[in-house]
């Protein structure tokens, strides 16, 4: 008689799911989603390229010693990040559809895209 066990357990792991599912919800400070962040280290973005979803926010850490700056390129649509200090971290808002590309005033070299659906 090992089925009804085998039922019996599937039927919890299910509902654990479900649980750890309801841990992970929406959460008033990130918008209902999971925030994003990009790295500044060592004079680039990490990762230079994301995906993210219309509306939704991207942290920018600077772990570098000097100020960077996030910029959008003539074409792109967000709020420029302004200097972002050694070991501080800006966040910015993605609210317009389609590919977001950025640079740092200080360094040029330093480039990145957010692509926003
Ligand atoms: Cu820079």
């Amino acid at each position: 008689m090992r089925m009804p066990l085998t039922l019996l357990t599937g039927a919890y792991l299910g509902l654990a799911a479900i649980s750890m599912t309801g841990s992970a919800a929406p959460n008033k400070a990130t918008g209902g989603r999971i925030p994003i962040t990009v790295t500044i280290d060592a004079f680039q973005f990490q990762p230079d390229k994301i995906r993210i979803k219309r509306g939704q926010s991207v942290i920018f850490i600077n772990k570098d010693e000097v100020p960077h700056t996030v910029t959008p390129d003539k074409n792109a649509h967000f709020v420029p990040s302004g200097i972002i200090k050694g070991g501080e971290k800006h966040e910015v808002l993605f609210d317009s559809a389609g590919v977001q590309n950025y640079s740092c005033d200080f360094h040029p070299s330093m480039r990145g895209r957010v692509i926003v659906k």
